[in-house]
């Protein structure tokens, strides 16, 4: 790989915090000398930095850490040879950002008209309202034979296409909830504008339930839940109220059925103080879930040859056994729900891989473990990290730059905060603040990759309501997918095959340039973690 002799300084474009871990990413050849200076040009912290290669960037980066200034201020970063870049420390940076990240939920609702008043510039018709869609042959049953209408409105759309997928569904669901649980009294006093603002709920939750209600409207009477709910094919980029092709629930499956198991059982938990009938009726409808699974215990989805929108298609269950029997067992008591601990238990989560959700739930509900143990050690080894590749070390490995790998750093935070919630390691909470100093700007693309947020910012996504509203600036709030070298796409323009810089801000981008529910909910997570404390 050519190195690169560039220089470069890349910050978070949002601030830091007071208290907060701070740092840029800078790309240098050569070792230089650094000075934070504050608005009266007295320097407040100095150092020199010695770049190491990251071979997924091409180039020698250092980390420049400066945590120690904790006074509120304008600052200005100058690194020798390099243009110096505005500072801004600030008592909580990111509680806008938290608050638009979850308001996206709201403004990528399905079925509903969004009014001006909660959605301002971004208000729209609705459209897909699901109250009369088709049963395919792939999921028909004695009960509802192919061609039988049913109603499952509202949900959220999965991401740049208006379809909705129970499995994706579930892990952002379950990562939102998760975030409610961990900050309950935090999400008790936060509101975003959504129509039901002021109402019995927290906002949280009033969303939350907005995707719960489909959910439960995607399980079959026999308690198996149809994969997705879908057209045929990706409409192009238009506006939800502008497609009319027909949506189908497709193929019920045991991933499907298991990831709703293990949603409806942690709802049942979050929702139980707020609203206990509808507690147990989630509850109720995880156990249904169970009990078909138990009877189709292995069967995967299988994509029906008429219809090509996404797959999330998924041959290893015992994660999904493993996640839905914890939520189970926690939430009724029953121990003998919980199954053999998958090897993917030591893998970061993600839709296909939900075995550390369960783990999550577990260390939670019994601190004193070893479900923490196995947790902990999760986030021991990507903290290790830091020992092996000093210079920077978050998302250096290839293997994370994948489809969405913006979003395996958010839930590598997730992991990280979650077994430093527990255990108050600090070095744990740290690097999580790091990674979203990274998606926020402090990356070697430069972008800060969250819609509508940043000095430099996606443009053209490729989200369908943000290409077609003829706003200049995407639905705010939402977590780009960012790098990935695959390039799955093949657009033309990308700058650049190395893992790390391996995105297009393009429309045509969907492999770097999409956004999706299960993108932006650990984003939530971790904004959340430092916003409320
Ligand atoms: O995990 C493997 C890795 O081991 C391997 O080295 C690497 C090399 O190619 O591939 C990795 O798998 C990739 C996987 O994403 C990682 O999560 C697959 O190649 C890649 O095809 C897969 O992409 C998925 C994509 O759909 C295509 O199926 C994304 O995860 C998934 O987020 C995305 O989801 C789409 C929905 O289908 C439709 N709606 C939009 C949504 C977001 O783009
Ligand atoms: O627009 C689709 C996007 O939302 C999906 O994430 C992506 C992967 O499944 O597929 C996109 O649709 C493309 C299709 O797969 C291939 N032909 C071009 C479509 C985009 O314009």
């Amino acid at each position: 790989v050519p190195q690169s002799t560039h220089s470069h300084l890349y910050h978070n474009q949002l601030g830091y915090r007071i208290a907060g871990s701070k740092g840029v990413l800078v790309e240098t050849p050569i070792p230089r000398n650094w000075q934070l200076v504050d608005a009266s040009g007295n320097g407040v912290a100095e150092g020199e930095i010695k770049p190491v290669f990251w071979p997924e960037a091409g180039t020698q980066v250092a980390w420049l850490d400066f945590s120690t200034a904790q006074q509120a201020g304008h600052y200005s970063l100058s690194v020798e040879g390099l243009a110096p870049v505005p500072i801004v420390i600030q008592e909580n940076p990111w509680l806008a950002v938290h608050d638009a990240a979850m308001k996206s939920f709201y403004l990528n609702r399905a079925g509903q008209a969004l009014e001006r008043r909660y959605a301002g510039d971004y208000a729209r018709e609705a459209g897909h309202r699901d109250t009369e869609v088709l049963v395919h042959s792939s999921a028909a049953s004695d009960s509802r034979p192919e061609g039988t209408k049913i109603s499952a409105p509202g949900g959220w759309y999965d991401a740049g296409d208006y379809n909705k997928y129970v499995v994706n569904a579930g892990i952002s669901t379950y990562t939102l909830l998760l975030a409610h649980q961990q900050y309950t009294q935090f999400y008790s006093q936060r509101q975003w504008a959504i129509p039901e603002s002021g109402g019995a709920l927290p906002d949280m939750l009033a969303e939350i339930k907005y995707n719960l209600d489909w959910m439960l409207a995607m399980q079959d009477e026999d308690g198996g839940v149809y994969h997705k709910l879908t057209s045929l094919r990706f409409n192009p980029m238009e506006m939800p109220a502008q497609d009319d092709d027909a949506r189908y629930v497709v193929h019920k499956n045991t991933a499907a059925t298991l990831n709703f198991a293990a949603v409806m059982a942690m709802a049942s938990r979050e929702f139980k103080p707020f609203d206990p009938t509808l507690s147990e009726h989630y509850l109720n409808a995880a156990r249904n879930a169970w009990q078909w699974s138990v009877q189709h215990p292995a069967l995967p989805y299988q994509q029906p040859e008429d219809v090509v929108t996404g797959e999330y298609g998924d041959q290893q269950l015992a994660d999904e056994w493993f996640w839905a029997g914890a939520e189970l067992a926690i939430s009724t008591g029953d121990n003998s729900y919980i199954q053999p601990l998958p090897e993917s238990a030591a893998a970061i989560p993600a839709w296909s891989d939900v075995a550390t959700l369960g783990l999550i739930s577990l260390a939670n509900h019994k601190p004193n473990s070893e479900w923490f143990n196995r947790l902990d050690a999760i986030a021991a080894t990507l903290s290790a990290r830091e020992n092996t590749a000093p210079g920077f070390t978050l998302s250096a490995q290839e293997k994370d730059f994948v489809w969405g790998s913006n979003a395996v750093a958010m839930n590598q935070a997730m992991v990280l905060i979650i077994a430093s919630n527990l255990s108050g390691n600090q070095k744990y909470r740290d690097l999580a603040e790091k990674m979203l100093h990274y998606v926020l700007g402090a990356n070697p693309t430069g972008y800060s990759f969250v819609s509508g947020f940043g000095s430099k910012q996606a443009k053209h996504l490729h989200h369908r309501a943000s290409e077609a509203d003829g706003i200049e600036v995407p639905v705010p709030g939402m977590l780009i997918g960012g790098p990935n070298p695959d390039q799955q796409d093949n657009c033309p323009g990308y700058p650049s095959n190395l893992p790390a810089l391996s995105y297009l801000d393009h429309v045509c981008s969907y492999s770097t340039n999409e956004t999706a529910i299960n993108w932006t909910a650990p984003l939530v997570f971790a904004l959340a973690t430092f916003s409320q404390d």
